[in-house]
């Protein structure tokens, strides 16, 4: 259970060794965003938590509110097309 002051708008879903991950940390720290990270290595229920919440099996896995972004890549194709800033003002809890 998470403690409300813990839970934030923006969620990813990720493991330690991963250079997608560290991408999209990078863009989320320089947009100044604050995150919940959900780490699933060694963690079968967060992994597959995951998995049914989003269908893949990759890491990252974004979520913005209820919205599944995706991994950094589809994350980094919102930024390209000018969405993603669109995305975060419309969330609450940021
Ligand atoms: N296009 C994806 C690629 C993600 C990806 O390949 N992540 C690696 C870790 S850095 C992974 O989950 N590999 C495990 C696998 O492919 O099963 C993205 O941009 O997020």
């Amino acid at each position: 259970m998470q403690n409300s002051e813990d839970t934030k708008a923006i969620v990813m879903y990720e493991s330690r060794i991963c250079g997608y991950c560290m991408a999209a940390k990078r863009m989320l720290k320089k947009k100044g965003w604050e995150y919940q990270s959900i780490v699933v290595d060694g963690s079968s229920d967060a992994r597959h938590e995951m998995m049914e919440r989003t269908g893949r099996h990759t890491v990252p896995q974004i979520f913005f509110g209820e919205t599944h972004v995706g991994g950094y890549d589809d994350m980094a194709a919102l930024e390209a097309d000018g969405k993603l800033d669109e995305l975060y003002a419309s969330l609450e809890n940021k």
